[in-house]
């Protein structure tokens, strides 16, 4: 078989970059270096004033794929509030590039309608998790970080294990110096390494990911926490990148260095925390694979969605501790 002639080639990756840069150019805003910039979100409202704590009253809009949305569903499942909040999976849409509704709701198909119909005139992105009041019929928050502070610590009242604390107050600083290292290196630092769009944007953010988890490493080898021997919000957030890293970060992301399950001690850490209780239930590996390699058009243009790799760490048989 004959190699295309070199004007085809020429043409052809000529015509790719330009649109690649252009796609890429909506889905991951850059700064001037090339880095990724994440925008911020816009909804934090907490639960006070016009928004009391009540059972069944608000309603988590979330999709199995999305890192950020699997950080409530997890607090959520641990804190025992599936009695009291209601959760509405959304599937993404991978020839519109949003989210939609599995039914209608308020004359609404999609996640971008019910933001508008929260806010009239909404003209930011329509992201999960977002947290839903359905008596003012508005959005409380649609930050991750935030929401799963609310879920800890608001709904106690109707909560099946009120006294787990995942964020207590001799832990808050720890906590704070936890999150603010991995938000940046780790769950955003797997984006930054995705979504880059230079080399050295790339190179960076490779780097200072990988320094972060060998440190995790090590310092796992001694305690089974983040912060010590309690589980903390920290760990909820480290959680949900970490279980995707061998599935799409490592290869999609170009995170290649090493995967989970060649850490000793990272791995036993994702095992603990996916079989405390009710962590399982919100871990969908097949819709994970499909919506990141579906979704993410620039990066797959191809569409094939790879097989699931070598997840045994997750289900090899060791001694698992309760919280
Ligand atoms: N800062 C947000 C980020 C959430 C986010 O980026 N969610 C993505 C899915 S992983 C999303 O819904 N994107 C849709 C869009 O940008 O339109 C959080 O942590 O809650």
């Amino acid at each position: 078989m004959a190699i295309p002639p070199s004007w085809i080639i020429q043409t052809g990756r000529s015509i790719w970059t330009q649109i690649w840069q252009l796609m890429m150019s909506q889905l991951a805003p850059r700064d001037d270096r090339g880095e990724y910039q994440r925008p911020q979100s816009e909804f934090r409202q907490h639960i006070e004033g016009i928004y009391i704590p009540q059972p069944n009253r608000y309603r988590l809009y979330v999709g199995w794929s999305c890192p950020w949305a699997h950080r409530t569903l997890v607090v959520r499942a641990l804190k025992g509030l599936e009695g009291a909040i209601d959760v509405t999976l959304l599937q993404g849409d991978a020839n519109a590039g949003g989210w939609r509704l599995p039914e209608p709701a308020h004359g609404c198909q999609t996640l971008a309608e019910l933001y508008r119909y929260g806010k009239t005139g909404y003209t930011g992105r329509s992201t999960v998790p977002m947290l839903w009041d359905t008596q003012t019929y508005s959005i409380v928050n649609n930050e991750s970080a935030e929401i799963i502070e609310i879920l800890n610590s608001e709904f106690n009242e109707y909560a099946a294990h009120p006294d787990l604390d995942l964020a207590p107050d001799d832990l808050q600083d720890a906590i704070y110096r936890w999150n603010e290292t991995i938000y940046h290196t780790v769950n955003n630092g797997v984006y930054r390494c995705g979504f880059a769009q230079t080399q050295t944007a790339y190179d960076r953010a490779y780097r200072e990911l990988f320094a972060t988890l060998d440190r995790i490493d090590n310092l796992l080898a001694n305690q089974a926490y983040l912060c010590g021997d309690r589980l903390t919000l920290a760990d909820v957030r480290l959680f949900t990148t970490l279980i995707r890293f061998d599935l799409v970060y490592h290869t999609l992301f170009k995170c290649n260095r090493r995967r989970i399950r060649d850490y000793p001690q990272l791995q036993d850490y994702v095992y603990r925390i996916y079989h405390l209780p009710g962590v399982a239930a919100t871990c969908d590996f097949p819709t994970i694979l499909a919506d990141y390699y579906g979704n993410l058009f620039p990066l797959n243009p191809g569409g094939i969605i790879p097989q699931l790799p070598d997840l045994s760490y997750l289900i090899d048989r060791r001694e698992v501790q309760t919280i």
